[in-house]
């Protein structure tokens, strides 16, 4: 949090000596972003996929450490070759994320340099806050070797404050780069109650589990063009129900998502019901439905109305 941003008349220095700011989590699609979210709030808030533009929203995560507030921000991965509309306005929540945030965790792959890597350099070039390089999925990297040499040409490509190697999705190295963050803090009042960790409601996270289902087991056309909408959510006794709407583009697709004797939708029924028992800690009783709504990636009005954030 800037100080500008506060209220006219509050004091400069917050009492209780308290700290918080805002970080965004930037890269190119696929290179973890969302994993890393995922860890380091210690909980599944965001979807995470191998599929590009799994993620659709600004999602923050929040980890509260006594006196010390970290917001964390993750964004869609930024494609400045993204044909339809709908990545466009994905790119737009990305750039406009970099706007209100005290640093930026710039996520890259160790040693994968893409075009799209390049592109998000550039606008990292000259975004005016401090910079930390996440080299990611270095359990991937065979020759060990190769990454100092990696982070090198980086370092003489943009200036980092600083540069953490480490892998999001076993864990490994990702302390640092919190205390790192947390050093970072300037002083301010915590925006968020301690024992959150996410702005986003239930019902979103909700969607996400069963969005995260419905990439891990579609093929490779389906999955961008479908959207989860939770329409009911009542609880029981200890049982909540949930029914969803699992939004396709086309007749086809549907069939598709319902596979044969429905034994697709079933299968991303009981994976996702599974997560939500956990994550709700509650049995859960999930109905889930298709329903075509025609190329909405490709208005603007479609793509509010899946709850799509559309920055101007
Ligand atoms: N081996 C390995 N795989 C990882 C690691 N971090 C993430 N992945 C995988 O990389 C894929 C993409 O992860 P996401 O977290 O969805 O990537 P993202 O950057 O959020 O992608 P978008 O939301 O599309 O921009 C998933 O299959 C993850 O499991 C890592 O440290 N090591
Ligand atoms: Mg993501």
């Amino acid at each position: 949090m800037n100080m500008q941003d506060q209220p006219a008349g509050t004091p400069p220095e917050p009492q209780g000596g308290t700290r918080c700011g805002y970080v965004a989590i930037v890269g190119r699609p696929n290179v973890g972003k969302s994993t890393l979210l995922n860890h380091l709030v210690g909980e599944k808030i965001a979807a995470a996929s191998r599929k590009a533009q799994t993620t659709r929203h600004r999602i923050r995560g929040l980890i509260t450490r006594g006196p010390d507030q970290l917001v964390l921000v993750d964004t869609p991965g930024m494609d400045p070759d993204a044909p339809k509309l709908l990545g466009k306005v994905l790119n737009r929540t990305a750039e406009a994320a970099l706007h209100d945030v005290d640093a930026v965790i710039f996520v890259v792959e160790a040693d994968r340099w893409l075009a799209a890597d390049e592109a998000m350099a550039q606008l990292l070039e000259d975004c005016g806050r401090p910079l930390v390089l996440v080299v990611n999925k270095v359990d991937r990297l065979k020759d060990k070797g190769r990454l100092l040499p990696f982070i090198d040409r980086l370092r003489r490509r943009l200036e980092f404050s600083e540069v953490v190697p480490l892998s999001a999705l076993k864990g490994m190295n990702v302390e640092p780069l919190v205390e790192a963050l947390m050093a970072r803090l300037p002083p301010g009042p915590h925006l968020f109650p301690e024992d959150e960790i996410t702005d986003r409601p239930q019902r979103f996270r909700v969607a996400e589990v069963i969005r995260e289902q419905l990439l891990e087991r579609l093929g490779q056309e389906v999955p961008y063009a479908t959207s989860v909408d939770v329409e009911r959510w009542e609880e029981k006794g200890d049982v909540v129900h949930i029914d969803a709407v699992i939004w396709v583009e086309r007749e086809n697709q549907k069939a598709i998502v319902v596979g044969k004797g429905g034994r697709m939708i079933k299968a991303v029924g009981m994976g996702a019901r599974h997560e939500l028992e956990a994550l709700l800690e509650r049995r859960v009783m999930l109905r889930l439905w298709t329903k075509v709504r025609e190329s909405w990636q490709g208005d603007l009005e479609g793509i509010r109305r899946m709850g799509i954030d559309v920055d101007p």
